[in-house]
């Protein structure tokens, strides 16, 4: 298809039920005051903005069972599921916006079940400064944000998974990391285990973006969707404070941009989440701007042959 002629489907989900700093919930907005719709739009897309989805508020307590808020995150993410299968069933680019990473789940998993009917072969880029891949038996805060890329491998609590069917949505080998610095202690020994690919900062400082993301991106093929997980705090808190779980260390600006230029050279991104933007925590919007700025390099803008 045509990438240039594809409609994006923006999908609000304001909320931040899987985190316990606040804030996250106002992302959605905050993407739309920084214009993401007519930025894209100016690259010759169709953009319709599906408004926010509906969902229960932040309750505010303390974890359950070593989950915090799991009723909540489980209907929110019913929602994002939902939102995301519909617009795939249409044809149409599912651009998350977050809200927190917990939503992940919904997103994701949606996007494996549309693989599967239509024989496609998923990869996912997580683009964050943590690996997200907790489960309520070792995260040490419950948090379900940092617990995504485990329930989408078919790890975590009943209610999370399997919702792509019998075989989890992710198998360990369909999603690299970009951009890693934040790990805990026994999430390493799970992304051992598991044996994920993990290019951390070491990786990025020692062979550069460019090698790393050439191997990241290695066996995208023609039947390829590529999802594209991007946390915000990927990038340096510095560049972007509006986040709630910074972590100093981060890509600079130009690397960011390589990678992204990079992932829309494949021309098989399929959809997009773009999530932890805390407008509660950020400076005059300046988190929001750089997502816009970083997705439109992400549909190739900042590629001059385009
Ligand atoms: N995120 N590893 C920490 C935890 O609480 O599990 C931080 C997770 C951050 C999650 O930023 O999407
Ligand atoms: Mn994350
Ligand atoms: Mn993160
Ligand atoms: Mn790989």
């Amino acid at each position: 298809m045509d990438e240039t002629r594809r409609t994006i489907a923006l999908i609000g989900a304001p909320t931040d039920v899987g985190a316990s700093v606040r804030g996250a919930g106002m992302g959605p907005d905050a993407l739309r005051v920084a214009g993401l719709a007519d930025a894209l739009r100016a690259h010759r897309f169709t953009v319709v903005d599906r408004g926010n989805l509906a969902g229960p508020p932040n309750p505010g307590l303390a974890p359950e069972g070593g989950l915090r808020h799991l009723q909540e995150v489980v209907t929110w993410n019913r929602s994002v599921f939902d939102a995301v299968d519909a617009a795939l069933g249409q044809g149409e680019f599912p651009l998350l916006m977050g809200g927190d990473h917990c939503l992940a789940i919904g997103s994701i998993s949606a996007v494996a079940w549309h693989c599967r009917r239509q024989g496609k072969q998923l990869r996912v880029i997580w683009l964050d400064a943590h690996t997200d891949v907790n489960t309520e038996a070792i995260s040490p805060s419950g948090n379900i944000h940092g617990m995504p890329v485990a329930c989408l491998l078919g790890h975590g609590p009943a209610s999370l998974v399997g919702w792509s069917g019998e075989r989890a949505a992710l198998e360990p080998q369909d999603i690299d990391f970009i951009g890693i610095r934040s790990v805990d202690r026994d999430e390493k020994q799970a992304i051992r285990q598991l044996g994920l690919q993990v290019y951390d900062m070491r990786h990025i400082d020692e062979h550069g973006m460019r090698n790393t993301m050439t191997e990241a991106l290695h066996d995208i093929g023609d039947n390829t969707h590529l999802h594209v997980s991007f946390d915000l705090d990927c990038l340096d808190p510095m560049d972007a404070p509006g986040v709630g779980t910074g972590v100093r260390g981060g890509p600079t600006y130009r690397e960011i941009q390589l990678c992204m230029e990079m992932i829309a050279d494949t021309g098989r991104m399929g959809s997009l989440d773009v999530v932890e933007i805390n407008p509660a925590l950020d400076v005059r919007n300046r988190t929001a701007e750089l997502a816009v700025e970083f997705v439109q390099s992400l549909f190739g803008a900042s590629t001059l042959a385009r």
